[in-house]
């Protein structure tokens, strides 16, 4: 393959509804679209990086910079013909994975339209359909949070997940379990405590929880093994593992007994595999995250969950859990809490060009 065209687009969603974590608050999200042209071939990826630096380094600028100013430039009219060696043209490049993750779920993409394959099957796939969970943020009010549970739980998603943050923990917990007594639950503190709130998480032991997730600092694992030690729930990193390499560490300290695979934060489909790979010959469950993905990032999300390691339901919703109107057909939705592998070549689903144009705040084509 040889990549003759990239168009790297900046489109903006409005959230149906806010949404705010430990560490930001978002109303509308602006994510990068990425197009690429290969042997007449064209493939789609989405670049989910936040606005801000609030969850990892990166921002839509800086994943802009380094997809127009270096990962374009390598990999422009040069040869390939796997992903490996599609990422060994940007190699140099260090970090910055969801920059590296849009160009990369695009070549995914073309590789799998060439071959006329879903790129579930071009993946390993072995699932028909993905176990869909959501994921809750932080109100003014717990009983804001019934109405949202009470309203998934009837669409049927097959578990909750709910931020955490001091001041919104254990009693919110707590009020959640004693109403709901056997919802599958889960929370997620996006690097807020530190090792002096061991007792407060450990009386999150309390509620039979699937796991807590990335609850110390978002580039440890040190003091993530000791808190583990210190816990009867399971701990699962997010923020702290960029590659299958941080999760062999992580997995070897017992930092935690779960991962949450994320595409974005790996850099792509290939990294996110090889994460799978790892935990599966070690019995460790995975789930898919996710950053408020397009459609485009939600169909290679749901293609990677497709994998027989992703046993616990992953933060993969509908997308009209978050966006009124999406930029891709077929719409991409959950029924009775699962979300149906796309059967169409590549990943399945078409971005609505008029859509993508009307919702576009910048635009460049490469070359220039
Ligand atoms: O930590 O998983 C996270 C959203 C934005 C930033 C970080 C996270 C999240 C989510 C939402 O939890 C997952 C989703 O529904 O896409
Ligand atoms: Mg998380």
């Amino acid at each position: 393959m040889r990549i003759e065209r990239i168009d790297l687009k900046i489109v903006r969603l409005p959230l149906v509804r806010p949404f705010q974590t430990s560490s930001s608050r978002k109303a509308h999200l602006d994510h990068i679209l990425v197009r690429v042209v290969a042997g007449g071939v064209i493939g789609w990826g989405e670049c989910a990086s936040p606005s801000d630096p609030y969850y990892c380094p990166e921002t839509t600028e800086t994943c802009w910079h380094i997809l127009k100013d270096f990962l374009a430039p390598a990999v422009l009219g040069r040869d390939w013909s796997t992903i490996d060696d599609l990422a060994g043209l940007y190699r140099p490049v260090k970090g910055n994975r969801f920059a590296k993750a849009g160009l990369e779920i695009a070549c995914w993409d073309v590789l799998a339209r060439a071959r006329g394959v879903p790129l579930h099957a071009l993946l390993g796939g072995t699932r028909v359909e993905i176990d869909s969970g959501v994921s809750l943020g932080i109100e003014s009010q717990v009983q804001v949070l019934f109405d949202q549970i009470d309203r998934y739980r009837e669409e049927g998603y097959r578990r909750i997940k709910l931020k955490i943050a001091p001041g919104w923990d254990v009693d919110v917990v707590r009020r959640v379990r004693e109403r709901y007594p056997s919802v599958p639950l889960q929370v997620d503190a996006n690097s807020a405590y530190t090792l002096d709130d061991v007792p407060t998480l450990q009386a999150l032991d309390a509620f039979d929880l699937i796991l807590i997730e990335q609850p110390l600092a978002h580039d440890d694992i040190i003091d993530h093994a000791r808190l583990q030690a210190a816990l009867r729930t399971d701990l699962c990193l997010d923020e702290s593992i960029h590659s299958a390499d941080d999760a062999r560490k992580a997995l070897d300290l017992g930092a935690c007994r779960v991962i949450n695979i994320k595409v974005s934060r790996l850099g792509g489909l290939l990294e996110a595999r090889r994460v799978h790979d790892l935990c599966l010959a070690r019995g460790v469950p995975v789930w898919c995250g996710g950053m408020h993905e397009f459609g485009i990032g939600r169909a290679a999300n749901v293609a990677i969950a497709a994998l027989p390691g992703f046993t616990l339901p992953g933060d993969i919703s509908g997308s009209d859990k978050y966006y009124a109107e999406d930029i891709v057909e077929p719409p991409i939705r959950a029924q009775r809490g699962a979300i149906a592998v796309f059967e169409g070549p590549g990943l399945g689903v078409e971005p609505i060009e008029e859509r993508v144009e009307a919702r576009t705040l910048r635009a460049v084509t490469l070359p220039a």
